[in-house]
């Protein structure tokens, strides 16, 4: 059940019930592409940064370790240790962004595998009883993301078989419901709005998948090389055709100025790979912009990455001490900067909720992109 707990102009408070949990909305998913949160971080540290729901991948997980042996491990809830909401993408965008060669049929994408080359087949059907056998709590649809520079003929075929394909996941996905031996009989589905930079045929795929009564509705296609303001663009057009008694999820997205602009204009759910990508890299979030800790002028600083945060990092360690791990190349550098901004991005959400409750989101958002900009 889905219920909005309080507005504050198109922003969104809510609550969202799955059998693994409540998720209060707006909320930020940890991506973990391959059941691991890169950088080292254990499930068991989830609890410590704030995470609400883990996001991991349809198609990595069945090329390795394979989805039908995580299914005889007890589903990927088990697997992973991690008895909270899961949520797994279906494997689409996965395809087109990492796989070679690949052909698109209407019955579904041929490819080859990123990790030995063989040769696989994915359409609705097998994404679907692939996520079925990994029993995360909410699953996505199969579809094509087709590229920011897709010419409008190429994105209407497109659209019409991304429509195509979310029909044949739904009935697909209500069987696998039914059998006898499915690990989560109550697996949700999320629809995915497609449509690339057209806002007509956005409009119109968003009223078709709309009438399909599905659990949410996510925005795909976007944050693919477009510009920031083409995708407010589009988010301000598409949105309010989206149905407001579900959630609403914009995928792959992104900077903290992204996600508070997202908010805005009513998402309640968001996945991105920076906080952890930088954070391997030594790039770490603040309130007053992203520093490189691997820049000297931290050799000496023994202040916290961030004064005030209560992350596992900023509680016990200095700037110089995580520069000194990063130079040296131990992992426990890259872990404790991951760890900061995971906890970064599951705190500003905590923020972004309060905000909202108080009617203050215009106010809230306007201070932290202020914060941002500011040269450090
Ligand atoms: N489709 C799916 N997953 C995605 C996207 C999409 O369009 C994006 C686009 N930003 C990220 N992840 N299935
Ligand atoms: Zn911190």
């Amino acid at each position: 059940m889905y219920q909005i707990l309080a507005t504050d102009g198109k922003a969104k408070r809510a609550s969202f019930e799955t059998v693994h949990g409540t998720i209060q909305t707006p909320v930020f998913m940890n991506v973990g592409t391959a059941a691991a949160i890169k950088g080292a971080v254990a499930t068991t540290d989830l609890q410590e940064i704030g995470t609400q729901v883990e996001l991991s991948n349809t198609y990595h997980l069945h090329v390795r370790p394979g989805d039908k042996i995580v299914k005889q491990l007890g589903g990927l809830h088990k697997f992973m240790n991690w008895d909270k909401p899961i949520l797994t993408d279906s494997g689409g965008f996965q395809v087109f962004s990492l796989a070679g060669l690949r052909k698109i049929k209407e019955e579904g994408v041929y490819f080859h595998s990123h990790v030995d080359g063989r040769k696989i087949f994915m359409g609705p059907e097998e994404s679907m009883q692939i996520q079925s056998n990994l029993a995360s709590t909410i699953a996505m649809a199969f579809d094509e993301c087709p590229s920011s520079v897709a010419d409008r003929d190429y994105v209407r075929k497109s659209v019409d078989r991304t429509t195509r394909w979310l029909k044949r996941c739904k009935t697909e996905m209500a069987r696998l419901n039914s059998l006898p031996d499915t690990i989560n009989p109550n697996q949700m589905l999320f629809g995915i709005n497609q449509g690339a930079v057209y806002e007509d045929i956005r409009i119109e795929h968003a009223q078709q998948i709309a009438e399909l009564d599905l659990d949410g509705y996510a925005v795909g296609g976007l944050a693919v090389g477009e510009s920031h303001e083409e995708m407010y663009r589009i988010l301000d057009a598409v949105v309010p055709y989206l149905p407001q008694n579900k959630p609403t999820y914009l995928m792959g997205v992104g900077t903290p100025a992204n996600i508070l602009e997202g908010v805005d204009r009513g998402i309640d759910f968001f996945d991105c790979v920076y906080p952890s990508r930088n954070g391997r890299h030594g790039h770490v979030y603040t309130n007053h912009g992203k520093l490189n800790l691997f820049n000297a002028k931290y050799e000496l600083d023994d202040s916290p990455i961030e004064d005030g945060c209560q992350c596992p990092a900023c509680r016990h360690y200095s700037r110089a001490y995580i520069r000194h791990l990063l130079k040296a190349k131990e992992m426990l550098g890259m872990r404790l900067c991951v760890l900061h901004n995971l906890y970064f991005y599951n705190h500003m959400m905590e923020e972004i909720r309060e905000a909202i409750e108080k009617g203050e989101y215009k106010q809230y958002k306007a201070k932290k992109l202020a914060g941002f900009e500011e040269t450090t």
